[in-house]
């Protein structure tokens, strides 16, 4: 079930229904009335002193925030929400107005007063997360990410295109550029994942243990890249692999948010331009992000029509063309267009196969079974 509060965020483009909550700002904070006789003020200052900064963790109601290019060593500031915020949440990848003690020094407390237009929103599913506070509260894991990084394994867990499937939709629903990531290419060869998506202009690397990282990297320079897998694909030996002080950088933030590093929440690590790669920016330094989501199992799709769960399978999308009005494309619809368009070899019947799961799962959102007890027949298809 997604609540009326799950959605208070949410907002989708092209021919789905934005359902976004009138959004509030710092004009609609009624300063209460003082005992003074001053003339009531409606509007409080626009705090034009506040600093811009790009939360990278969240923990128990403390926001670690990096200012602006300030370099690897530079101060992380620690934030606690404003009160003129509401009821909006701020998670990874946000970015804020900061205002307050911004200096990062210990036990130094700045308050996030603004947070920017998200560019995209990651909602996880229903069924991650419920063990703590946050996870309860709050469904979008990540905001203006641009790319997710879909990692599975080639051998060991075998790779299931049930789960890439999903994280396709979500991505394309989100508006984030989807890159597959298949890791333990020692172990087996891409062409079975590969063939599968072939009508599809699909983004991958391949990942064994002693390849150069290059070509990967320089697809997240620059860029706020959101990583998710199933567990055992390999994400944190890339992770290590990627940002070798990793760990430290997520003590540091550990420290700052007073306590231990919850290992459900998404954290954000700089990427730092590889040798000799073109540089871009002012600044000079194409800095990425990697946000590492480590209690995220899938993504919610609860929300995305049957339509808009076309845009992870453009295979499927013509074969839509013939369908009745208001088809819902299910293997109910006796009329859907759809499976004439496969008995024809327009696209592969494991892909109508998953698509047709992925409407169904979207009811419950989160099936709690197993992969392989819901898709007995085909190995590849678990999610
Ligand atoms: N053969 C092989 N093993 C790998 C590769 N990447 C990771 N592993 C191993 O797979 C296991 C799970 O890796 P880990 O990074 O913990 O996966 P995570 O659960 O996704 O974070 C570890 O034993 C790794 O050493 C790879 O490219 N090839
Ligand atoms: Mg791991
Ligand atoms: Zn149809």
């Amino acid at each position: 079930m997604v609540g009326d509060g799950d959605r208070r965020e949410l907002t989708r483009r092209g021919d789905v229904l934005a359902t976004k909550r009138r959004e509030y700002d710092e004009d609609d904070v009624r300063v209460r009335p003082g005992k003074s006789s001053r003339p009531r003020t409606r509007t409080r200052p626009l705090h034009a002193d506040a600093v811009d900064g790009f939360v990278i963790a969240v923990d128990r109601g403390r926001y670690t925030c990096v200012l602006p290019d300030p370099g690897p060593d530079a101060p992380l500031v620690t934030a606690m929400r404003a009160r003129e915020l509401g009821r909006k949440s701020v998670v990874v990848g946000d970015r804020v107005s900061l205002v307050g003690d911004t200096s990062g020094a210990a036990g130094a407390l700045a308050r996030i007063v603004r947070i920017a237009e998200r560019s995209s929103v990651l909602r996880r599913t229903a069924d991650d997360d419920e063990t703590t506070a946050e996870g309860r509260l709050e469904r979008v894991v990540v905001a203006n990410a641009d790319q997710l990084v879909i990692v599975s394994a080639l051998a060991d867990p075998p790779p299931r295109t049930g789960f890439i499937d999903r994280c396709l939709v979500a991505a394309y629903d989100a508006d984030i550029e989807p890159l597959l990531c298949l890791t333990k290419a020692d172990l087996a060869g891409p062409e079975q994942v590969l063939g599968y998506y072939a009508e599809l202009e699909l983004p991958y690397v391949l990942i064994r243990p002693d390849s150069d990282l290059d070509a990967l990297r320089d697809l997240l320079a620059g860029r706020v890249s959101v990583m998710v897998g199933h567990s055992g694909v390999g994400k944190s030996t890339l992770v290590n692999r990627l940002v070798p002080d990793a760990d430290r950088a997520v003590g540091v933030v550990s420290a700052i948010g007073r306590g231990r590093h919850t290992s459900t929440s998404a954290v954000a690590l700089r990427l730092q331009p590889r040798p000799g790669a073109r540089r871009s920016g002012a600044s000079g330094a194409a800095t990425g992000w990697i946000v590492d989501t480590p209690g995220v199992r899938s993504f919610g799709l609860a929300h995305v029509s049957a339509n808009s769960l076309l845009h992870g399978f453009p295979d499927l999308v013509e074969g839509t063309v013939d369908c009745p009005a208001n088809c819902q494309h299910t293997a109910d619809e006796t009329d859907c267009a759809l499976d004439a368009w496969v008995a024809a070899g327009k696209a592969d019947a494991r892909r109508l196969a998953s698509y047709r799961r992925l409407l169904a799962s979207r009811s419950g959102d989160g099936d709690a079974r197993e992969p392989d007890q819901r898709n007995p027949g085909d190995p590849l298809a678990g999610s």
